[in-house]
C-alpha cells in the first residue's frame, strides 16, 4: 500500500464507526473487532492485545477508585523502581496487572516497562508465535495517586524484528516511535477513558461501571489547531533556557491559561480536547528531558499526531524519529495543537544558544 494511499486512508473516519448510530452503545471489543479488517496485520492478535490491556485497565481502575480504602496507597516496599524513580504500591500492582494480562493470552512475545530493568520475554501460549511487543508505563503520576489526583497507564505496541521462533530481544524494542503499531492511554480521573489508535485515527472509549464495558465515547478525536492553555512545570522556569523562558513569556503575554497536573495522561488528555501545548524542555535534574521515550513520549505523540497535533523534542526533531539507545531513555518534549508546537519552533529557532 502506498505512502500517500496510507496517509490518505490515516485521516478518514475509523471504518468501525461508519454505518453506526451515533447514539448506539459500542464497546471496545466490539469496535476492536469491527476495526481489524481495516488492519494491514490483521491476524487476531493485536485485537487480541488491545483487549488483554481493556481487561488489565478495568481491574486497575478498580484498585485504583478505591485506593484511599485498602492499605495499597503510599510508598512501595520495595522503595525504589529499576529507574530509580519513588514506587507507589499501586505502581506495583498495576505492572503486575498488565503483565499477568498480557502474559495469560500469550498474544505478546515479550514486555517492557518503566517498572523493571530488563525486558520480560512472554512464554509461548499454547505454543502459539505471537509477532508482536508491548511497553509501558503502568501508572504514570503515581505520585498523585495519595492526593487523588488523577493517573494513567499508557502503552505502545510494535511488531518484534527478530524471528518469531526465538526469544525477543532488546533490538525489538529499540524502535522509533513510527514503527509503533498502535498505542494508547487510559485515564483513571472522574471517570475513566481508555484513548487509543492503531494508526487510523483516534479513539476514546469511557467506562460504563453498570456494565463493566468501555464504551465509545469519543469518534474520531481530533486536536484544536490552536489553544488557549500552555502546560509546563512553571517552577523550573529559571533552570529553562533561554528560548524556554522567551516562549513561556509569550504565552503570559498572550494571557494563555497555564494547566498542569503533574500527571502527563492527564495534561495530554486535556490538550487533545481542547487545544494547548505541554513543554517538558531540560532541566538541570534533567538535562535530557525527564520523560521516557519509549512509553511516555513515543505512544502519546503517535495519538496527538494521529488526531491532527505535533510532537517534537527540544532540538525540533520528530518524537517520533527519534531511534532510543537503550530501554528507559528519557527525552525532552514539546506537544500538542500544531499552531502552537510550530510557534515554540520558531522561538527555539529564533532565542536558541546552541546551533540547531
Ligand atoms: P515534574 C509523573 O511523574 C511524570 O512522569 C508525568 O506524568 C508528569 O507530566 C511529569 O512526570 C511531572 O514531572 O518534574 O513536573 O513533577
Amino acid at each position: 500500500m502506498s505512502s500517500s494511499t496510507k496517509k490518505a486512508q490515516s485521516n478518514q473516519p475509523h471504518a468501525a464507526t461508519i454505518g453506526l448510530a451515533a447514539n448506539r452503545i459500542v464497546t471496545l471489543d466490539e469496535f476492536i473487532i469491527r476495526a481489524e479488517k481495516d488492519f494491514e496485520y490483521a491476524t487476531g492478535e493485536l485485537t487480541g492485545l488491545l483487549r488483554d490491556i481493556g481487561v488489565a485497565a478495568k481491574i486497575i481502575n478498580r484498585e485504583v477508585n478505591k485506593a484511599g480504602l485498602v492499605n495499597i496507597l503510599g510508598v512501595a516496599d520495595s522503595g525504589e523502581n529499576e529507574s530509580g524513580d519513588t514506587q507507589q504500591k499501586l505502581d506495583v500492582y498495576a505492572n503486575e496487572k498488565l503483565i499477568e494480562c498480557l502474559q495469560n493470552s500469550g498474544e505478546c512475545c515479550a514486555i517492557a516497562s518503566e517498572e523493571n530493568t530488563d525486558i520480560i520475554n512472554v512464554p509461548a501460549v499454547n505454543s502459539k508465535k505471537s509477532h508482536y511487543i508491548v511497553m509501558f508505563d503502568p501508572l504514570d503520576g503515581s505520585s498523585n495517586i495519595d492526593v487523588n489526583v488523577s493517573v494513567g497507564t499508557i502503552f505502545a505496541i510494535y511488531r518484534r524484528k527478530s524471528d518469531a521462533s526465538g526469544p525477543a530481544t532488546l533490538e525489538d524494542f529499540l524502535q522509533e516511535g513510527a514503527k509503533q503499531v498502535a498505542a494508547g492511554y487510559v485515564l483513571y480521573g472522574t471517570s475513566t477513558i481508555l484513548v487509543y489508535t492503531t494508526g487510523r485515527g483516534v479513539n476514546g472509549f469511557t467506562l460504563d461501571p453498570s456494565i463493566g464495558e468501555f464504551c465509545l465515547s469519543h469518534r474520531n478525536m481530533r486536536i484544536p489547531v490552536n489553544g488557549q492553555f500552555y502546560s509546563v512545570n512553571q517552577g523550573y522556569y529559571s533552570k529553562f533556557d533561554l528560548e524556554m523562558r522567551r516562549y513561556i513569556d509569550h504565552c503570559s503575554d498572550q494571557n494563555y491559561g497555564l494547566r498542569y497536573i503533574g500527571s502527563m495522561v492527564s495534561d495530554i488528555h486535556r490538550i487533545l480536547i481542547h487545544g494547548g501545548i505541554f513543554l517538558y524542555p531540560s532541566t538541570r535534574k534533567y538535562p535530557k528531558g525527564k520523560l521516557r521515550l519509549l512509553y511516555e513520549c513515543n505512544p502519546l505523540s503517535m495519538l496527538v499526531e494521529q488526531a491532527g497535533g505535533k510532537a517534537i523534542n527540544t532540538q525540533l526533531k520528530r518524537i517520533l524519529d527519534i531511534v532510543p539507545n537503550e530501554l528507559h531513555v528519557r527525552s525532552t518534549i514539546a506537544i500538542g495543537s500544531p499552531a502552537m508546537v510550530d510557534e515554540l519552533q520558531a522561538f527555539i529557532e529564533r532565542y536558541s544558544a546552541l546551533p540547531i
